[in-house]
């Protein structure tokens, strides 16, 4: 390969579905892209860290923890598997889904039922919300240690199931993948799914 330029890595792929809904892949900060509604991988105790719940917190203000913080007292937290509803504060959406991912330990542990379970209740809340267009990070393979080759393939699955449904008020959905290596792996995936399903 010495010598070669490397092909031209393209930073947008998109999926169109024959009822005409879109499943789009970026590379970015989902803090930046305008959506009815960003969601966020966040912990049990909805209590803030690093990575994207950082990013979320940092950009969208205080606004949206005072209102975990309400959540919190009401219910003790969030389970793994499911999500909770904010309002998005300085963020440009209008809510901010909070999805508890899990944490990977060898696969073994229901990993794979959790994460999808993640993203179904994330799509639960959009279509309750009358939300037209979300926005996902990738869900888990951060600090949660989710080997992204494994979750790519369930974070696609799930959302595509969603928006090939004929009645869903979500228009579109967006993957916002941090690195490019991430979203090499996502578009490889949504490729070679695209290709078996024509
Ligand atoms: N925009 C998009 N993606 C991002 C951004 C951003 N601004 N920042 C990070 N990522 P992680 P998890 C990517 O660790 O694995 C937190 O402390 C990141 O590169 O944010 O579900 C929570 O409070 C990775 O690909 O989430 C929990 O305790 C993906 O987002 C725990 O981490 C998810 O990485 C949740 O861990």
């Amino acid at each position: 390969m010495a010598g070669h330029a490397r092909p031209l890595q393209l930073t947008v792929m998109e999926h169109q579905f024959s009822n005409g809904r879109t499943l789009k892949l970026v590379v970015g900060d989902i803090t930046r892209q305008q959506a009815d509604a960003i969601v966020n991988a966040a912990n049990s105790a909805l209590a803030g860290g690093g990575g994207v719940d950082g990013a979320i917190h940092r950009a969208g203000g205080p606004s949206i923890m005072q209102e975990l913080d309400k959540i919190r007292a009401e219910v003790g937290g969030c389970p793994t598997g499911h999500a909770v509803v904010t309002g998005a504060g300085k963020l440009p959406a209008r809510f901010v889904f909070h999805a508890v991912g899990p944490v990977y330990r060898d696969g073994t542990h229901q990993e794979p039922a959790w994460l999808a379970s993640c993203y179904r209740k994330c799509l639960e809340l959009a279509e309750e919300n009358d939300v037209k267009t979300i926005s996902f990070p990738s869900i888990s393979t951060g600090v949660y240690g989710y080997p992204i080759r494994d979750a790519a393939p369930i974070a696609l699955r799930e959302t595509s199931r969603h928006l090939d449904r004929p009645e869903t008020t979500v228009q579109a959905v967006l993957f916002v993948l941090f690195s490019q290596a991430d979203y090499d792996v996502y578009s490889a995936c949504l490729r070679a799914t695209s290709t078996r399903d024509g």
